[in-house]
C-alpha cells in the first residue's frame, strides 16, 4: 500500500493501517521531515486556531494542562513524536514525491511515479491536504520587485525583518497571525486588504489555574475535548448555514471591532459586507489591536501593480517597501495537482474534475480503483477540527479496505449511482449555506463552485458515513490478476494508544 503525503493524514493514515494488521506500507513524502504544513509554515507567530485537545488523534490525545492552543512548533513536535512512538519511521520515504499515479487495469494495481523511479501499489491513499501549494496573485511586475518577497508558507529566516518597510498582501488567518509580530519589529507594516474577513476574538493560549485544576481530575481531558467536539458542531457549524447562531456571531464579532477599533473610519474599512462565515473566520485577539499601531497603514485600494521598490495602488500611489509578505494563501481547489492521477479507462483525474472537483464524501472517485483520498472535495470542516474529519475519513477507507478482502477483489471502487446520490445532496447543502453568496476564497474554484468545505456539521459527516457503508456504496472491480494474498488485514495488533504529552511551554 501507498500512502503519499505525512501530514495529519498520512501518519494518521499509516498509524490506523499498523492497528488493524498491516505492516506492508510506505508513506511518501515529498519533504524531508514529516509535518505537512505544520512542518511548511514557519512564519513568525504561526499557531493553531483550534484547540489543542481537538487538533490531535483520538489515538494519541493532546494532554496538556498548560496549552490552550498549540503554537506551530509543537505541533510539528507532536507529528514527529506520533511518528517515532507508532513506529512509522521504517515506513517513511522522505524527499520523495510522486508525480503520477497510474491505474494499471490488468493487475488491478497502481503504479506510482517519482522523479527517479517507479513503484508498484495494491491501493493508494492520497493525504496530500488542501493548503500545501502557495498561491502567488498574478500583480503585474510582481518579479519586477528588487527587494526581498517570500510566501507565508515559505518563509525565509536568513533575514532580520528589524527596521524595515514592509508589505504583506491579504488579510486572511496567515495575515492576522504575522501581523503583531511584524509590526513589533518593523518600521512599517502596509498590509493590503481586498476584502475584510469576519473575526472573532481568541481566549488566551494558555490555561488559567482554575482550568488546569480542572483538567488535573480523572476524566477530565476527555470530557473537555469532547465538549470542543460537540461545541464546535453546535455553535460554528450552523453559522455557515445561516442558523441559529449566525446572528450572535456576527452580533459578536461586530461588538468585538467596535471594542478594539476605536477609528471610526478604520472599523468602517475592517467591516465585512458578506455574511459571517462566507470565508473562514478569523479566530485571533491581537490582529485589530494591532491594526491601531502608528507604524501599521491597512491599505484598501487595490494593488495594480508592483515595481522595482513597492507596490502600486489604483489610485496612483506608490507604497515604497523593502520587504514584501504574500500571505494571499493556497491552491487549495487544485486538490492533487501537481499528481497526474489515471484511472481505468484512460480518464485523467483532473481533465474530469475541469467542471469541479468532486468525489464521494471527499475520499473516493468512481473510476479510481483502490485510490482513497483523505481531506479530498468538500471535505475539510470550516468548523472544528481537521484531524478529526481524516480520523473519520481513515476509519472508512479501512472499512473500504475490509470490503475488498472480504469480496477476495483485486479492486473496489465507488459506484457511480452512489457518488451521483452524494453530489445532489452536496449541491442541496452548499445551496443552503453562505458560500454560494460570497466573493471568492479559497473554498471555491476559479469557477466559483464550492470545492473545499464540508456544508454540515462534523456529526453529520460522521452519521452519514455511518449510513453509506463500503458494502453499499462500493463494488469490485476485476482485473486479470487474482487478488494478491499478501497484505491482508488481521484482527488489530498493534496500539499506539500512550498519551502524546506536548512540550514543555517555552
Ligand atoms: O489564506 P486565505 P491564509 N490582492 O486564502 C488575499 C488555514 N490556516 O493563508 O479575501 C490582494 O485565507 C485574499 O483576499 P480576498 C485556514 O483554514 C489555519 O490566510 O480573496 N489580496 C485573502 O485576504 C485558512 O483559511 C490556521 O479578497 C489578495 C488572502 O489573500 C487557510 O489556512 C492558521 C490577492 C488569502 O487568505 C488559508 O489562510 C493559518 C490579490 N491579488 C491558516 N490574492 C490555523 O490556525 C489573494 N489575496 C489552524
Amino acid at each position: 500500500m501507498a500512502v503519499i503525503g505525512a501530514g495529519f493524514g498520512g501518519i494518521g493514515m499509516g498509524v490506523a493501517l499498523k492497528r488493524a494488521g498491516f505492516e506492508d506500507f510506505v508513506i511518501f513524502e515529498k519533504s524531508a521531515d514529516v509535518g505537512g504544513v505544520w512542518r511548511d509554515n514557519t512564519y513568525p507567530g504561526c499557531n493553531c486556531d483550534v484547540p489543542s485537545h481537538l487538533y490531535s488523534f483520538t489515538f494519541a490525545p493532546y494532554r496538556d494542562r498548560h496549552i490552550r492552543y498549540p503554537g506551530q512548533r509543537q505541533i510539528l513536535e507532536y507529528l514527529r513524536r506520533v511518528a517515532v512512538e507508532c513506529d512509522l519511521m521504517p515506513h517513511l520515504r522522505l524527499g520523495t514525491a510522486i508525480t503520477a499515479a497510474t491505474y494499471l487495469e490488468q493487475q488491478g494495481r497502481w503504479e506510482l511515479a517519482t522523479a527517479t523511479g517507479r513503484s508498484v501499489a495494491d491501493v493508494v491513499v492520497f493525504a496530500v491536504g488542501q493548503l500545501h501549494r502557495p498561491y502567488l496573485p498574478d500583480i503585474e511586475g510582481r518579479t519586477d520587485f528588487a527587494g526581498l518577497s517570500f510566501h507565508t508558507a515559505e518563509w525565509d529566516h536568513r533575514h532580520d525583518l528589524r527596521g524595515r518597510d514592509i508589505a504583506v498582501i491579504g488579510t486572511g488567518s496567515s495575515a492576522a497571525q504575522i501581523l503583531p509580530t511584524l509590526a513589533a519589529a518593523a518600521a512599517r507594516v502596509h498590509l493590503f486588504q481586498r476584502t475584510p474577513h469576519w473575526v472573532l476574538p481568541k481566549p488566551p493560549a494558555e490555561f488559567g489555574p482554575l482550568a488546569r485544576a480542572g483538567l488535573s481530575l480523572p476524566g477530565a481531558h476527555h470530557f473537555y475535548r469532547q465538549a470542543l467536539d460537540h461545541g464546535a458542531d453546535a455553535l460554528l457549524a450552523p453559522i455557515m448555514r445561516r442558523g441559529w447562531s449566525a446572528r450572535p456571531a456576527a452580533w459578536l464579532a461586530r461588538r468585538y471591532l467596535h471594542r478594539q477599533v476605536p477609528d471610526p473610519a478604520l472599523r468602517a474599512k475592517l467591516t465585512p459586507d458578506y455574511p459571517i462565515g462566507g470565508k473562514r473566520i478569523i479566530f485571533d485577539s491581537h490582529y485589530y489591536p494591532t491594526l491601531n499601531r502608528p507604524n501599521v497603514e491597512l491599505v484598501t485600494e487595490p494593488v495594480t501593480g508592483i515595481v522595482g521598490d513597492g507596490l502600486v495602488t489604483a489610485d496612483g500611489t506608490c507604497h515604497r517597501v523593502d520587504v514584501i509578505v504574500y500571505a494571499t494563501g493556497f491552491r487549495a481547489p487544485e486538490f492533487l495537482v501537481p499528481v497526474v492521477v489515471r484511472g481505468r479507462e484512460g480518464r485523467v483525474l483532473h481533465e474530469q474534475w475541469r467542471t469541479g472537483a468532486s468525489a464521494f464524501f471527499g475520499l473516493a472517485v468512481p473510476g479510481y480503483p483502490n485510490a482513497f483520498l483523505i481531506a479530498g472535495p468538500n471535505s475539510f470542516n470550516p468548523a472544528g477540527s481537521n484531524p478529526a474529519m481524516k480520523e473519520r475519513q481513515i476509519d472508512y477507507i479501512l472499512d473500504c479496505l475490509r470490503l475488498r478482502d472480504r469480496l477476495g477483489a483485486a479492486a473496489i471502487e465507488v459506484d457511480e449511482e452512489a457518488m451521483r446520490a452524494h453530489r445532489r445532496w452536496l449541491d442541496r447543502a452548499i445551496a443552503k449555506t453562505v458560500w454560494p453568496i460570497t466573493g471568492p476564497s479559497w473554498y471555491k474554484d476559479r469557477a466559483g463552485r464550492v470545492t473545499n468545505p464540508w456544508p454540515a456539521s462534523a456529526r453529520t459527516y460522521e452519521r452519514m458515513l455511518r449510513n453509506h457503508r463500503p458494502v453499499a456504496c462500493f463494488r469490485a472491480v476485476s482485473a486479470d490478476t487474482p487478488y494478491p494474498r499478501h497484505g491482508r488485514p488481521a484482527p488489530a495488533v498493534t496500539r499506539c494508544s500512550t498519551p502524546v504529552a506536548s512540550p514543555a511551554v517555552s
